[in-house]
């Protein structure tokens, strides 16, 4: 159910939150089969750890926590509210020193090994800040049906922070790529929970690490990458699944073949390469890696539950991304998608960056509205009003991954 682009409104007649919705559910006779009014109760965050209540902690070891929605809301993510997502036991951070951290390339296709410290990446390497769209592969996961193996993410798996390093590409070029580089493999300190072995090493197609929006960074959003984002330096992709983008980072190798590093082999972040029914078994060979993330729209404001004096005018907006592409339109909908209405829509600042769309909405009568955002990439892919093809690891690109 495309539950990811709703907020509920309810309407000033209606009497409290805890009383069921709604008293008069305005278009309930559109609403797809079997949907149900969101049930305000259950949209309290639990308190955990240090962890600000805003955040719904899903685990703790691994710790895997994301923020409501509606603190997405600000054109670039502070720190404090980006989801944090671990595989495997934290990275000793209190014995982390900064001075003495490096990167190393080194990998079959490597014309040579070379090691930096930070203070030489930025003194050899020209700086770049860039806002870079991350969005865990599973992000939205919570909303196929029937459930999938994973975290049960919300919506609001993806940030966008401004970065600030050096770009991927010159650091390898620096070392050399030879002609038969195929893919890279990501390097970090991070633990498997069982305590053998990194808990992720994942990379990309070299043409990816090799483009324009990739860092290898030092600072997010002006500031040291704070521990739970990477300290004290992060590769960073934008519009590509989370699970690349490594945190506490020391190196990357430059692969001959597609890297082989624990979480690479299907079906972890891989989706079936043709439509599966739900609890379908699929051969491993029949899985291809994501590599790029589709299309989606988030609704930052208002927060979902809020209620308005009828008559008034909403303010509606949100953010909207596309992998490695631009978003063309975000069109929005009170009425389950009987008519669309165009919002206005920003153009990225780079490449990835996700853009900010607000539209200003006079509702027709007082009472609960589902308000959904819709919006279509440069390529015409749009997000469906239903969630996608169910798989296995309910990622949510079956699409995408087929066009390019
Ligand atoms: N070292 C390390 N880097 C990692 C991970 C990890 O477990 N360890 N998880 C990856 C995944 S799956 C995601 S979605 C992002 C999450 O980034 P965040 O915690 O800054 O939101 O980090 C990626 N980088
Ligand atoms: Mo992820």
């Amino acid at each position: 159910m495309a539950m990811d682009r709703r907020v509920f409104l309810k309407g000033a007649i209606a009497t409290s939150v805890a009383t069921m919705l709604p008293i008069n559910w305005v278009f309930a006779a559109n609403r797809p089969e079997g949907f149900e009014p969101l049930d305000v109760s259950s949209l309290t965050w639990d308190q955990a750890q240090d962890l600000p209540s805003y955040f719904k902690v899903l685990n703790t070891n691994p710790l895997n926590a994301f923020p409501a929605e509606h603190m997405l809301d600000p054109v670039t993510t502070p720190a404090d509210v980006a989801f944090i997502r671990w595989n495997g036991k934290l990275p000793d951070f209190a014995n982390i020193d900064v001075d003495k951290w490096t990167f190393t390339v080194d990998g079959e296709s490597a014309k040579q090994t070379k090691t930096y410290t930070i203070a030489e990446l930025k003194k050899k390497f020209k700086t770049h800040t860039l806002q870079l769209t991350l969005e865990c592969g599973g992000n939205s996961r919570s909303e196929f049906y029937p459930n999938t193996k994973g975290n049960q993410w919300s919506n609001s798996a993806v940030f966008c922070a401004e970065w600030t390093g050096v770009l991927v590409k010159d650091v390898l070029e620096d070392c050399g790529v030879k002609d038969d580089a195929v893919y890279t493999g990501h390097h970090g300190v991070d633990m498997h929970l069982s305590g053998k072995g990194p808990a992720i090493s994942r990379g990309v197609p070299i043409e990816a690490a090799l483009n324009d929006n990739a860092l290898i960074a030092w600072a997010m959003n002006g500031e040291p990458i704070p521990y739970m984002h990477g300290y004290p330096l992060r590769i960073v992709y934008g519009g590509r699944p989370g699970s690349v983008s490594h945190k506490s980072t020391t190196g990357m190798s430059i692969r001959n073949k597609i890297h082989d590093g624990p979480k690479m082999g299907a079906p972890a972040y891989q989706v079936p390469n043709y439509p599966v029914a739900p609890g379908e078994k699929v051969d491993n060979k029949d899985f291809k890696i994501i590599e790029e993330m589709i299309v989606k729209s988030l609704i930052t404001h208002p927060q979902t539950g809020t209620e308005f004096k009828s008559g008034k005018t909403i303010n509606l907006r949100g953010h909207a991304w596309a992998g490695l592409r631009d978003v063309e339109r975000v069109d929005v909908s009170y009425d389950y998608g009987a008519t669309w209405h165009k919002a206005k829509l920003t153009r990225p600042v780079n490449q990835t960056a996700w853009q900010q769309w607000q539209i200003d909405l006079d509702l027709p009568q007082a009472g609960y509205y589902e308000l959904w955002a819709r919006a279509t990439d440069e390529a015409g892919l749009t997000q469906p009003v239903v969630q996608p093809q169910w798989n296995l690891r309910g990622i949510y690109l079956m699409v995408a991954t087929a066009l390019r």
